[in-house]
């Protein structure tokens, strides 16, 4: 059985690293989960989709959608196919009083981001496009729909949860914690030559090749600043970027009283799955307990934006305002992918972002949402244009 006082879940993204995580967390949890929805990893869906017993399942890839419908032929699961049919899925009502976790990579992951809040429903959000790209449009749709949008990502659960301690008006400062990624301290030309295969090898969190890779030049944190103004309704000022190589302390916020309240714990995604779908309950552990005695230390720097221009950039970025971080956004897709796939260095991609979002000065200006989209696409085009010339 179910267990009632936590609402049940759809969760977008479930063949990721944390869509996984949220399956177990809720398998744990006894919480139900109604549908799923993922790219093209139809196999994988249908054995999800079996395991928890889902209602409906939706696959990005048409191709994917067909293979999973006659996968399921035998079962009652209805199967959407496509962005309009993941859009319609969470539109419709599986569950009672439910909770979108949406932890869809990249750009993607705004239409269902937008289609959950329409839909009145809570948002579990580990998607940071969403924010990046249209944080205005976001957090304005929540609030008139009045809902809380719990962050999955752990620096903002970690925010999050030291809320509770007093109120967002009430914020002097955000610590967001950095870990630096493996590179951190190298010099730029010590980074020129960095492989593919260096750059997946050791992550500290367990996730997705994008999400490292965006770790490792920084961007990732860039965004997560981003995404912090948008959530916690503070300038970008506000925030002080630390780099905390063992990743123990997850974020915090010192108070108007120079308080400050941090949270701390093993670097596990699972807790932050955990946190937002029992908040704002705390049940048994997903995760293994800290040991701060095996730790020893902890240790915090001042990040070098010198070398990682992207954090620089970033900050640039939301002060600019408009479509600016949607193109920064655009532009590290483009070239992130084209790293992966050896057309690019490592410092390749932080020239290619720079020249795009530097390349487009009426990003700034934008009135509708759709302004943001068009700016994605053009970012993206000028992208790859500028791969092609200069790469
Ligand atoms: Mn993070």
């Amino acid at each position: 059985m179910y267990n009632q006082q936590f609402p049940s879940v759809t969760i977008l993204g479930s063949t990721g690293s944390v869509g996984e995580q949220a399956i177990d967390v809720a398998l744990k949890n006894k919480i139900q989960v109604n549908a799923l929805c993922a790219h093209k990893n139809a196999k994988r869906v249908e054995e999800q989709a079996r395991l928890l017993n889902v209602k409906a399942c939706a696959m990005a890839d048409s191709k994917a959608a067909a293979e999973l419908k006659l996968a399921l032929a035998d079962t009652e699961v209805k199967v959407y196919s496509g962005d309009d049919g993941i859009c319609e899925m969470i539109g419709e009502n599986y569950g009672k009083n439910e909770v979108v976790v949406n932890s869809v990579i990249g750009e993607a992951g705004l239409k269902p981001t937008l289609a959950t809040l329409t839909a009145g429903k809570k948002l579990a959000l580990a998607n940071k496009e969403s924010l990046v790209c249209a944080g205005d449009f976001v957090m304005r749709l929540a609030k008139e729909k009045g809902i809380e949008i719990l962050p999955v990502d752990s620096e903002h659960s970690a925010i999050f949860q030291c809320l509770r301690s007093g109120s967002k008006k009430q914020i002097q400062r955000i610590l967001l914690t950095a870990s630096g990624g493996p590179f951190y301290g190298m010099t730029r030309e010590q980074l020129s030559d960095i492989t593919v295969e260096r750059a997946l090898a050791h992550p500290t969190w367990n996730m997705g090749a994008k999400i490292t890779i965006d770790s490792s030049t920084l961007m990732n944190k860039g965004f997560e600043v981003i995404e912090a103004v948008h959530l916690f309704d503070v300038r970008p000022e506000q925030i002080e970027v630390l780099v905390h190589k063992e990743s123990i302390m997850h974020s915090a916020i010192e108070y108007i009283d120079n308080s400050v309240i941090a949270q701390m714990s093993v670097p596990e995604m699972r807790l932050c799955v955990h946190y937002a779908l029992t908040h704002p309950q705390r049940t048994e552990a997903v995760i293994p307990r800290l040991d701060l005695t095996q730790i020893g230390k902890l240790t915090f720097s001042k990040p070098d934006t010198k070398t990682f221009v992207l954090l620089q950039l970033a900050l640039d970025s939301i002060a600019r305002g408009g479509a600016v971080p949607a193109v920064l956004n655009a532009a590290n897709e483009v070239a992130v992918a084209a790293f992966l796939q050896h057309k690019l260095s490592f410092t390749g991609i932080f020239d290619l972002v720079t020249e795009t979002v530097n390349s487009l000065p009426d990003a700034a200006k934008i009135d509708s949402i759709d302004d943001i989209f068009a700016f994605d696409g053009a970012a993206r085009r000028l992208a790859n244009e500028i791969l092609e010339r200069r790469f």
